[in-house]
């Protein structure tokens, strides 16, 4: 089945934050200032400076000569990290599998989440609600089957923009483009291509392999991949476990509930207890069992907001377990639980929740319990783990 990528980029993201604060600059030519190290060029212009030629990058004075009306701001970091991590959030809402690139954009992979949607542009459409609802900024989504198609798309949509390449329709819609619009297409490479008398991705696409490597080295056939519409990267966060597992495998195949129960439990505590320590939340949770005769199952449910509190994990796993074990009758020998979908934890607590506040206060204190004597100090159940072989993995797939 063909994959579902959104790519999503805030417009004018460092300018909208000032935008939404202060809303007397809406409308208006808008230039906020770059980093203070790097004193003097554009980070971000508003749609209105843009007609005038101004870009990132571009000297601040010559800024100011192309358009003195515009107004300039300091650029607040601290502020466009706030609103960063709030997009993110509303992003893991809709997709587990979210791979933020920079402070405001990202890719969802959102194959699996369209059936309460119908189609794409309506999850789209919902997500850029939820951004323009929360956050009051407009972004720009590209939907394809993957992700360099995507990214292309939400660029050429911008700002507000929504922009659909159906499968099939990727090389109709990369070929006319000029070949820069492809990511790792810098101005060296451009070059390069200019010299081979390529200007447009359909140029690039109809090269044969070796023409294009032996200029342009291995990156060169990453590049022409993209130009045929051909990108199988997966949406996932760089370089970070994805989840998080603990299993264990018993002495014996068992067919109690009871001692099932109190197993998954365990493994759920100690499990929130490491995505506490890794200071993560999840989305995802997913119970898996092997029973006697080798055949293994895994049944995963979505959270609404993601949690690393044990009692919210418990429940979901449980809930995953009763209705495995409804569904199959044969003896068990191994039971495991695992978190994906994993975001930092470094938004505030919801302070008007007294109830989330307290259960994450207990659960803080039971931790530091656990650091001093071992984490077999406090167990919600019977100890169980003596007799059996106990796995744990973070995993990177
Ligand atoms: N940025 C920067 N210096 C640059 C480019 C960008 O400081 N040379 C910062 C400011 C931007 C933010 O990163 O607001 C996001 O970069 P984008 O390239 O996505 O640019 P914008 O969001 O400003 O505009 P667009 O609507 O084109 O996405
Ligand atoms: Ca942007």
């Amino acid at each position: 089945m063909a994959r579902c990528i959104f790519h999503i980029d805030l417009d004018a993201f460092f300018v909208s934050v000032e935008q939404a604060l202060n809303p007397k600059l809406k409308g208006k030519p808008v230039i906020v200032g770059g980093d203070p190290e790097r004193r003097g060029v554009v980070a971000s212009a508003s749609y209105e400076a843009r007609p005038f030629g101004i870009h990132a990058g571009m000297p601040l004075s010559k800024a100011r000569r192309l358009c003195p009306q515009a107004i300039f701001l300091k650029a607040n970091f601290t502020r466009y990290r706030k609103v960063s991590d709030r997009f993110m959030e509303i992003l893991s809402d809709f997709s587990p599998h979210i791979e933020p690139l920079g402070l405001d954009e990202a890719y969802l992979d959102v194959t699996g989440c369209l059936k309460p949607y119908g189609s794409p542009q309506q999850l789209a459409l919902a997500i850029k609600e939820r951004i323009k609802k929360e956050l009051d900024i407009t972004a720009s989504v590209g939907i394809a089957t993957c992700k360099v198609v995507a990214k292309i798309a939400s660029e050429l949509c911008k700002p507000d923009g929504l922009l659909e390449i159906v499968p099939r329709e990727e090389q109709a819609f990369l070929h006319p483009l000029p070949v820069a619009k492809l990511p790792g297409v810098g101005k060296k490479t451009e070059r390069l291509l200019k010299e081979m008398g390529i200007k447009t991705i359909g140029e690039l696409a109809a090269l044969p392999l070796d023409t294009v490597t032996r200029r342009l080295g291995t990156t060169g056939a990453v590049l022409l991949n993209y130009a045929r519409g051909i990108d199988n990267r997966q949406v996932e966060l760089p370089g970070e476990a994805k989840s998080i597992g603990q299993q264990v495998t018993f002495a014996r195949d068992t067919f109690d509930r009871n001692f099932l129960e109190v197993t998954l439990q365990n493994l759920c505590q100690e499990l929130c207890q490491e995505l506490r320590r890794q200071n993560k939340r999840a989305k995802c949770i997913a119970i898996r069992l092997r029973y006697a005769d080798f055949k293994t199952i895994t049944r995963q449910v979505t959270l609404r907001e993601a949690s690393n509190l044990t009692q919210v994990i418990i429940a979901a796993a449980q809930q995953l377990l009763s209705k495995a074990l409804a569904q199959q009758e044969k003896p068990i020998r191994l039971i495991g639980v695992c978190v994906s979908g994993l975001i930092g934890e470094e938004r505030q607590l919801p302070m008007f929740d007294a109830k989330v506040v307290k259960l994450v206060h207990v659960e803080q204190a039971l931790d530091k319990i656990r650091k001093k004597y071992g984490t077999a100090a406090i167990k919600m159940g019977d100890s169980i783990y003596s007799e059996n072989s106990k796995e744990n993995a973070n995993s990177k797939s």
